[in-house]
């Protein structure tokens, strides 16, 4: 199953809306403008353009740590997620989430995590409320190889397996869990094969291969709408950058690196489109500059944006 022409043009331009997004987050960071921790997704963004392209504007996605190109792939506004790394009011949680708590109820973005795994039972609980009222929403839970060996991982794979519900979980394999290498923190070979274990579909594909990426997340999410139950999508990857801004990443041989930066999956895809005829020069050029100047605009809109009002402290908060 490929993508259609327009499927595929629109899942092109996300990632290299993703990629030039986490690129000025990074100069944005060094320069001083953004507080606090922040972990990109650089390199990985095949991952979250593929499966939110196959997903309905009320579908639901809970989102990671490493979560900005989750969010923008399932619809946020590129500008109020700058905004809210930046702090400011006018954020998608009015400046008091920052990138670890991104979240915008109006597009389906139940949140990005700082707590590793916790949002898999938040999935599975979103799937068993629309399994409940009856609804053919699918919840998207991302998650990354080290999230797989958290027990909040494990039940809510068997949970969801259980009660047959509408949750896919995602996880992008970019073979390190901070600074520990997959083959340190676990001895199975694929976390897609643990999906046999809890009776659940699994499948294990190159996360930075589109075409490849594309049927299996199909099948998945087609699957749990239609009362499959859920499915596991392993995508191999890799993060192109530290694993937060600032790390110097002296744990990993740079041979590894160059060679998995030859396997961008934005020039692979530019390939594919190519040899289709779906893309040409003059539209992958204009393509290019619109996306910078969205950047630009968001941008801008960020450092312009006033700071939440000391008032605004208190509210927003349940007791
Ligand atoms: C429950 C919990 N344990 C530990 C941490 C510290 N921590 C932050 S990110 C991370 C690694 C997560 O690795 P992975 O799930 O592979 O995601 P990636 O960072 O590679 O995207 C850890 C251990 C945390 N935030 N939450
Ligand atoms: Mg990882």
């Amino acid at each position: 199953m490929e993508p259609t022409r327009e499927q595929a043009l629109a899942i092109y331009r996300m990632m290299h809306l993703i990629r030039r997004f986490e690129e000025r987050v990074a100069e944005c960071f060094a320069a001083g403008e953004i507080p606090g921790f922040i972990h990109l997704s650089t390199g990985q963004e095949a991952v979250p353009a593929t499966v939110c392209a196959l997903l309905a504007p009320d579908d639901l996605v809970a989102a990671t740590h490493r979560g900005h190109g989750q969010c923008l792939a399932k619809g946020a506004e590129p500008s109020r997620v700058m905004a809210e790394l930046f702090g400011r009011a006018t954020g998608c949680c009015r400046g008091k989430g920052g990138s670890m708590h991104l979240c915008d109820l109006s597009r389906g973005i139940l949140g990005t995590n700082g707590v590793v795994g916790a949002n898999l039972p938040i999935a599975a609980g979103t799937a068993l409320a629309s399994q409940v009222r009856g609804s053919r929403q699918v919840t998207v839970a991302f998650f990354g190889d080290g999230a797989a060996n958290t027990g909040a991982a494990h039940e809510a794979f068997n949970l969801a397996s259980v009660w047959r519900l509408p949750v896919v979980f995602v996880c992008e394999n970019n073979l390190y869990a901070e600074f520990t290498p997959q083959s340190v923190h676990t001895r199975a070979p694929a976390i897609a094969e643990r999906a046999a274990a809890y009776g659940m579909r699994g499948v294990r594909v190159d996360g930075n291969e589109v075409p490849a990426l594309f049927p299996a997340a199909a099948e998945a999410i087609d699957g749990a709408r239609h009362g499959a139950g859920p499915a596991l999508v392993e995508a191999v990857t890799y993060r192109w950058r530290g694993h937060h801004e600032g790390d110097p990443m002296t744990y990993r041989p740079r041979e590894e690196a160059e060679a998995w930066r030859a396997r961008d999956p934005i020039h692979r895809f530019r390939g594919w489109l190519r040899e289709r005829g779906l893309l040409s020069e003059e539209d992958d050029a204009r393509l290019a500059a619109e996306i910078q100047a969205e950047i630009d605009a968001a941008t801008e809109f960020a450092r312009r944006s006033p700071w939440p009002p000391a008032a605004a402290a208190l509210e927003d908060v349940d007791a």
